[in-house]
């Protein structure tokens, strides 16, 4: 583990290796406490580099056997190798050479999991952003690529499976039980692309046929025993792959496409070239062990990791500065994917909440940083919801301003142009602006200015001369290290509402860009008037979310209700109910913190009412528009002095009101979205289990919850409406005997199943209230947890510190105690998922001065702590600053 240089990365010092290296040829022979590792690299001085110039590599952990540069071993003299880095003293002044170089590592004793490591005896690896340094020395920087051949040789008992990248090879027997297996990739590529797997797996196996009539080999490899769970993940690659020759007029380019799911994987999953890793989470599924989320997610991380084939590796990113470039794209591709396979509106819901979940608290808090970062300690840590969701939510704007045929023909410039190599941001917008002529110069901030642009507006209308008025101004706050800050291009959707329904025209507009329906908003401040105007409209403003801002309008009740009920968008619509009830619950607790009691305008419980009855509206719509802003999501919008148990009483009050309200007509509806036993992962039967199950959580706030829960849980065939009942039972009604028996069949039927059991640790880690401080402790010593284990911990930990305020935000500070003790914990084996763990406390200077000041004295514990990692180094140090 590398402890923390304190040494940071700057954009502007970047600057080309004085080598290159076009071919790496890599032989392996594994063994779980010794494994070699033989690299031989083709070493070519670039032009214009002084003959003789010293070669220096990257390196992280390896034992140096043996050097030998053109056949030839060195002496020891000749080059030094440091922990951290190889030196040539003096490399051979011709253009090329060739330097061997053995290496000896141990994947069984490698926690952290990047590099080569072993997973349930499976020999896998990890090299983004900087694991390929700990199997070989090397130029471990993405703007190195390089053509590889992989010869890997193992107990065919231990591994009869041999994968690497590219096409298949060779492959042969060797003596004593051994074999191997040659792989070749054509394709010039970073080192963190690359991966080998080595093991006794399964397998399904199917074939894909592209548009120019090439077969493809498709296998998904898992444990053996679970092949038929990942049999709706080929399904999904095999979307993914007519999707993009369809929309993006992508076609893929080896023999073959093998994924492999793992069961300790740091993230979601790896695009290596032609061999997907996957954390098992993201490929095992069906209806008893999967909830719908799952089967969505699988959808999108399939699909996201197979193109980066395209956006990621056949064009990657010249350094890590750039890691937008091919992540928020191919966010914004996913997104698209399954807004295409399923219902637009609502996944575009879905992302907004996630977006303001995740990124807001992000942007506005001491982590905040641009899309496009200048600067970093740990590039580990920037694999964030800003440079993945925001740098998503940046190339939907390119597309919103640009249209849909011009920012095809950008697309296709960037393909055509930048196929083979390392591209920039400034590459990318280019292409956008030559296939468009227009000038992105201004919207380029949103690469390069942390923070959530804010947009004001008001309105007046006056009827004697047609005429609406919007005055719009937008703010940018500041953020770390960026006090001032530059007017943004903010492309805002719009609509006037009329009393119909329908949007009114108009006849002109004055005072600014208004094109297409949206408003172009460049300056400190608009007036926009609009002439001829029937009628009183209602603004409807950032439609689609077009952009990712905060929006200030003062807009009376009635006309949210208004808009809740007619807008033609349904995202605003959405948004409008939505605001609704944010409002209703920020009062509330306001009230509480007073002393009083929050009460609410029956209109909230009318407007819900009216919501589930509405045929017209999809049933997952439905079931988004009635689920309430969740706790985090109100202490987001209250923004400081954040006390999360009044919170908590509010929303709770909240729910109890529109349930009380409602009880008849949600039972009803209730009874009438009941399952008929076919499940069907498709979105139009979730739909109907989603409206269920949010129905479900406020009847368990009427006077037969519990048994209404419990007949729920009981009667439940999937683990959609399982995993629904057991939260509702947990979190409504823990004291009661019908959680703790619903807990312990459960565990009962799942126990031998981790990826379920993480649903069952998770349920217990986000129930509100001061004892789940306790239970997350005791939880911590349940057999079937694993500190180990990245999914263990995100579903104990990893949901207590940053999916549960009122449990983790307990007044004594024992949530930031155990906080504290736990991620230091994690991090003498795993700094990087430590250093995730530890966000969970990025916000702490949003909270009330009493935890305040108890938080703060966890970080600074952890802050003093001698020997830090460098992953969570960086984040307490910032979290602090
Ligand atoms: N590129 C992957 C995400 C990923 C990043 C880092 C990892 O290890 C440190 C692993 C995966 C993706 O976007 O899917
Ligand atoms: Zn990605």
């Amino acid at each position: 583990m590398r402890t923390d240089t304190g040494r940071v990365f700057r954009l502007e010092d970047y600057r080309p290796s004085d080598y290159l290296i076009p071919r790496t040829d890599l032989s392996f022979v594994l063994s779980p406490d010794s494994t070699i590792v033989t690299a031989r690299l083709l070493i070519r001085r670039r032009e214009g580099v002084a003959p003789g110039t010293p070669l220096n590599l990257d390196g992280d952990g390896l034992t140096l056997r043996l050097v030998e540069v053109d056949g030839k071993l060195l002496e020891e003299t000749e080059f030094s190798a440091p922990p951290e880095s190889f030196v040539l003293h003096r490399p051979p002044a011709k253009d090329e050479f060739v330097l061997t170089i053995v290496t000896e590592i141990s994947p069984s004793t490698n926690t952290a999991l990047m590099g080569l490591y072993r997973s349930n005896g499976v020999y896998c690896t990890q090299c983004e952003a900087e694991g390929f340094r700990r199997i070989t020395y090397f130029l471990d920087r993405p703007d190195i690529l390089s053509v590889y051949t992989v010869r890997i040789e193992a107990s065919r008992a231990e591994a009869p499976l041999l994968l690497s990248n590219g096409n298949p090879g060779a492959t042969g027997e060797l003596p004593d039980g051994r074999h191997f297996a040659v792989w070749h990739d054509p394709f010039p590529k970073p080192s963190y692309l690359f991966a080998l797997v080595a093991g006794d797996l399964g397998a399904i196996h199917d074939e894909f046929v592209t548009m120019s009539g090439r077969a493809v080999a498709l296998a998904i490899y898992v444990e053996h025993g679970k092949e038929r769970l990942a049999t709706y993940a080929m399904d999904a690659l095999k979307r993914s792959m007519k999707w993009d020759e369809e929309v993006f007029g992508r076609e893929y380019d080896l023999d073959v496409f093998n994924i492999v799911a793992v069961s300790d994987f740091n993230m979601g999953a790896m695009e290596n070239k032609g061999l997907n890793i996957f954390n098992d989470k993201y490929v095992l599924a069906d209806e008893n062990t999967a909830t719908d989320a799952d089967f969505a997610n699988i959808e999108a991380i399939i699909a996201h990791e197979y193109f980066h084939n395209w956006t990621g590796n056949r064009i990657t990113c010249r350094d890590w500065f750039q890691l937008c470039l091919k992540e928020g794209l191919t966010v914004y591709r996913d997104h698209e994917f399954s807004a295409d396979e399923r219902s637009r509106p609502v996944k575009r819901i879905a992302e907004v909440r996630t977006l303001r979940a995740h990124q807001f608290p992000e942007d506005q808090g001491p982590l905040a940083h641009p899309v496009r970062p200048r600067r970093y300690r740990e590039i580990n840590n920037f694999y964030t919801a800003t440079v993945y969701e925001k740098g998503s939510e940046v190339v939907r704007m390119i597309r919103t301003i640009l249209g849909r045929e011009a920012f095809r023909r950008g697309m296709d410039l960037y393909f055509d142009r930048h196929d083979g190599e390392a591209a920039t941001i400034e590459d990318f917008l280019k292409c956008f602006e030559e296939a468009s002529g227009r000038d992105l110069s201004q919207f380029t901030l949103w690469y390069h200015q942390a923070g959530t642009p804010n947009i004001s507006a008001t309105s007046a209308y006056d009827a004697a001369a047609k005429e609406f008025t919007l005055e719009i101004e937008q703010s940018l706050p500041p953020t770390p290290s960026e006090s001032r800050k530059r007017l943004m291009h903010i492309p805002l959707q719009f609509g006037l509402v009329g009393p119909d329904g329908q949007d009114l025209s108009y006849a002109a507009v004055e005072g600014t860009a208004v094109e297409d329906g949206v408003i172009h908003v460049r300056k400190r401040r608009h007036s926009i008037r609009f002439s001829g105007v029937e009628e009183r409209p209602i603004v409807s403003l950032n439609r689609g979310f077009s952009a990712p801002i905060t929006l200030s309008l003062e807009q009376k009740t009635e006309h949210r209700v208004f808009l809740a009920r007619h807008d033609s968008d349904p995202f605003s619509r959405w948004q409008s109910f939505n605001t609704i009830l944010t409002e209703a619950t920020i009062a509330g607790s306001k009230r509480i913190l007073g002393g009083g009691e929050a009460e609410f305008e029956p209109v909230i419980a009318e407007v819900a009412g009216a919501i589930v009855e509405n045929e017209n509206l999809e049933r997952a719509f439905r079931a988004l528009a009635l689920t309430p802003p969740g706790e985090a999501d109100i202490a987001r919008e209250i923004g400081s002095n954040i006390d999360p148990d009044a919170i908590f009483a509010a929303r709770d009050a909240l729910v109890r009101r529109i349930a009380e309200a409602n009880r008849d007509q949600f039972l009803a509806a209730y009874h009438r979205l009941e399952d008929n036993g076919l499940f069907s992962p498709e979105a139009a039967s979730a739909g109907r289990r989603a409206l269920r199950n949010v129905l479900l959580d406020y009847l368990a706030t009427t006077q037969d919850g519990p048994d209404i829960a419990s007949a729920h849980f009981g009667s439940a065939t999937n683990m959609t409406d399982r995993a629904a009942a057991l939260a509702v039972l947990v979190h409504r009604h823990c004291e009661r005997a019908e959680a703790q028996d619903a807990l312990h069949a459960f565990e009962v039927t799942h126990g031998d199943d981790p990826l379920v059991m993480d649903k069952w640790f998770a349920i217990q880690a986000a129930a509100p209230g001061p004892n789940t401080v306790d239970a997350v402790q005791r939880l911590a010593a349940h057999p079937r947890f694993s500190i180990a284990n990245p999914n263990r911990l995100r579903s104990l930990f990893g949901t207590f510190f940053s999916g549960n305020q009122s449990g983790f935000h307990r007044a004594d500070g024992a949530g930031y105690r155990l906080f504290a003790e736990t991620v230091l914990e994690v991090e003498k084996r795993n700094p990087q998922v430590a250093a995730r763990l530890a966000t969970g406390l990025r916000s702490w200077r949003s909270l009330e001065p009493k935890r305040q000041e108890l938080a703060r004295e966890a970080l600074v514990s952890i802050a003093s702590t001698k020997g830090l990692s460098a992953d969570l180094s960086d984040i307490i140090d910032r979290t602090l600053a």
